[in-house]
This record gives C-alpha cells, sequence and structure tokens, in this order.
C-alpha cells in the first residue's frame, strides 16, 4: 500500500514543476537575461528516486536514498525539445546523470523515469560528473565527463585521478560506454569537450590539462587535441587555447564548457574561470572565440567574466561558484545558457545568437594592468561624454 504522504509531496512537487520561470526584472546588463527560479534544484527528483513508497517497510516515509544537490548539466536540443542530462548529487556523494526535458527550455524540466546507469567498465572508478553532450557530424551523441578514482599511487586518503569518460547515444535513452581518454603528455584531466566536427578527419578535444586533481599546475589553461579513433581515444600533443593568466578571471584555473557554438564569424567557447581569494576559490564564466579554420586558435577574448555569481547564486555547498557545461541554441537563435551555482542547483540565461557574437567580438580585451583598465575606461567615458553634449 501507498504511503499517504507519497500523495501530498507529489501534489506538492507538481506546484514546483508546474511554476512558470520569469526572466528577473532587477537584472540587466543587455547581454543575456537572467531567470528568477533555478530550472533544476533537488526538489525537481522523482520522490520514487529517494523514497521507498510503501507503508509497510516505511511507516515514517524516510528518505531512503536522499538528494543532496543538482548542478552542472550537459545540454542538448533534440525535436524540438530542450534536454539537460544533469549531475546529480546523492546524500553519499557520489554524482550520477538523469536526462531532464522541457518544452520552453526556461521551466517544466522532468526527469526521464530512470537515472543513467552507465556501463561499468572501469572497476577503479568512483565517481562520475559534468557530461557534456556533443551531437557531433558522424551522427551520435557523445557525453564525456569526469570520470574520478582513487589515487592509490600515494599514502593520501584523499588523492584522486580524473579522467575524461566517454559515452554515446542516439536516443538519450541507450548509451554505450567507450574507452576513456588517454592524453599521453597530462597525467590528469578534467572539463574536456568533444568538437562537434572533425577537425583534418579527426575527433577533436578541448582538454584541460592538469598536475593533481586539484592544481592544474603545469597546465597552462584549456588545450585542443586530435585523435584518430573515437572509441580508444588517444591524445598526443595537447596546443594550449584560452590560456590561464596573471591577475585574472582564469588566474588559479579554466575549463572548457558548453560544446562550442558555430557562427559566421567563428566558435564560439563559453567556459569558466577560477581564481584565488581569502575564502577560497572563485568561479566564473567566461567566454571567447577560436577561427573557424582552426577552433584551437582565440580570435576574440572579451575582458573578464560574462556571469558571476549574484544574490543568492553566491552560497551552496561550494560558494562562490558559477560553472557551466551546457548551451543550446534552438532554431530561432536563441541561446539558452545553463549554468549551475555554488554546486547546488541549476540556472539559465537566456540571450540570443547575435547578443552573443556582438559581446565576444565587440567587448574589449583585458589590457591587463589597473592603469591601463582606467585609460580603457576613459576611453568609453569620453566618448560618452561627447555625446550627451549633442
Ligand atoms: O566546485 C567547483 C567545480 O570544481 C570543478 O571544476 P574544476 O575542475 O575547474 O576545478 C568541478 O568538479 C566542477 O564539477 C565543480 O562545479
Amino acid at each position: 500500500m501507498i504511503h499517504e504522504k507519497y500523495f501530498e509531496l507529489a501534489k506538492k512537487q507538481e506546484m514546483l514543476l508546474n511554476r512558470k520561470n520569469e526572466k528577473d526584472p532587477h537584472f540587466y546588463n543587455g547581454i543575456y537575461d537572467r531567470y528568477l527560479y533555478p530550472v533544476l534544484t533537488r526538489d525537481h527528483l522523482p520522490l520514487t528516486w529517494q523514497y521507498d513508497l510503501n507503508r509497510e517497510s516505511n511507516p515514517y516515509f524516510m528518505e531512503r536514498l536522499g538528494i543532496n544537490a543538482v548542478m552542472n548539466s550537459g545540454a542538448i536540443y533534440l525535436n524540438g525539445n530542450y534536454y539537460l542530462v544533469a549531475r546529480i548529487e546523492g546524500n553519499d556523494r557520489k554524482s550520477f546523470f538523469g536526462v531532464a526535458k522541457s518544452d520552453n527550455g526556461v521551466d517544466g524540466f522532468r526527469f526521464l523515469d530512470y537515472p543513467i546507469l552507465l556501463e561499468d567498465t572501469c572497476p577503479e572508478e568512483t565517481n562520475v560528473y559534468d557530461m557534456r553532450l556533443t551531437q557531433h557530424e558522424d551522427g551520435y551523441i557523445y557525453g564525456v565527463f569526469c570520470s574520478e578514482s582513487k589515487d592509490k599511487s600515494v599514502n593520501d586518503l584523499s588523492a584522486a585521478v580524473a579522467a575524461a569518460g566517454i559515452v554515446r547515444t542516439k536516443d538519450l535513452e541507450h548509451w554505450e560506454r567507450l574507452d576513456n581518454l588517454v592524453t599521453l603528455r597530462s597525467p590528469q584531466q578534467r572539463n574536456v569537450v568533444l568538437h562537434p566536427e572533425f577537425v583534418n578527419g579527426k575527433y577533436a578535444f578541448y582538454t584541460r590539462p592538469m598536475d593533481d586533481f586539484i592544481e592544474t599546475g603545469s597546465g597552462g589553461g584549456v588545450g585542443f587535441g586530435l585523435c584518430d579513433d573515437i572509441t580508444h581515444a588517444v591524445i598526443d600533443e595537447e596546443k594550449m587555447t584560452s590560456l590561464r593568466k596573471y591577475h585574472t578571471i582564469t588566474e588559479a584555473k579554466n575549463g572548457a564548457g558548453a560544446v562550442p557554438i558555430k557562427t559566421d564569424a567563428g566558435w564560439i567557447h563559453i567556459a569558466h574561470g577560477v581564481r584565488n581569494t581569502a575564502a577560497g576559490l572563485r568561479y566564473v564564466i567566461y567566454a571567447f572565440a577560436t577561427a573557424l579554420d582552426d577552433p584551437s586558435r582565440v580570435i576574440a577574448e572579451p575582458s573578464g567574466l560574462l556571469i558571476g555569481p549574484r544574490g543568492s547564486e553566491r552560497v551552496g555547498d561550494v560558494s562562490n561558484v558559477v560553472f557551466t557545461n551546457g548551451a543550446i541554441v534552438n532554431e530561432k537563435g536563441e541561446v539558452f545558457i545553463y549554468y549551475a551555482s555554488s554546486d547546488t542547483r541549476l540556472h539559465v540565461a537566456v540571450t540570443t545568437l547575435d547578443k552573443l557574437k556582438d559581446y565576444v567580438f565587440n567587448t574589449p580585451s583585458d589590457p591587463g594592468r589597473s592603469v591601463e583598465c582606467v585609460a580603457q575606461r576613459c576611453g568609453l567615458i569620453e566618448k560618452n561624454l561627447e555625446l550627451l553634449k549633442g
């Protein structure tokens, strides 16, 4: 017999799932709209994933397998629907993936009945997270994610190794697991993204070389490498694309985010940058563009952050973080940037391709020093004051 509490909670959840999202009326920057409500939270997860509904075996209607957070989500637009492959973190700290679908991209996201049960091909793998979804020109949808294992080579309980796991599907229901990516010159990898087109006839990955699980060390930024066989992907040389730079938003580390968006002017990348502060690492989202004829060559680098944590977004399990690993462009040229705040919930920022292009190609780049930044700002002020004088 089903516990009566289930019906009460299910009714409440239905109200949440049916709630219309609205543009935040208090936010304006001309680049994108923020929305008032997160598109996914732990409260969006089906009750069937958390509770035993049976009154006999769960008389107090307790959570048996609780969910702690829903965050960093890969995104894809298929047959007029917006799909997210969310990182869901259980109370047990293990992350896994669930597919949620909406018909408008800003609200109404509902999870499919089951989470994704990955093929158990890596006995060492302890945790998986942050899947990027690439609709590749070879006809498959690829999911590239972080596959984390305990580092048994050192005597440190917390030591871990990050690698890039790869799966592929045609329907977001049946997933084939491929070999993890091997990067011959980088000991660890996270934030790996598969480029949607072949480059010189090969599969192309954006990488993030790291010496260590947390610190990128000698890893200078977002890398780029080619491989012949996606089923046993091996990258030898990694060229650098968007670099870490001293006293910028990418000083501590950075990483590719959404799959690059193709425009007539270049590939637009929406990535994350990290700097250190007295309060710990601060993660923001930034954008840059690479050349159509060489997607590793940076051709535009707007200064500073595109999205930073604001208001309640600043607080969560890992505070002062915004992070993206998915964006969708629909047939109207609207762009939906899905970003998580503080490793706790998922939001959307909406813009258009025209605006994103204008932002990326017409925002001045960071001159690198305060005095030059002030001179840059004075140039803007001078032009404006002239215009205002008429
Ligand atoms: O906690 C913030 C983010 O930390 C990691 O990102 P990076 O590899 O750049 O440090 C990831 O684990 C990410 O999931 C997380 O949101």
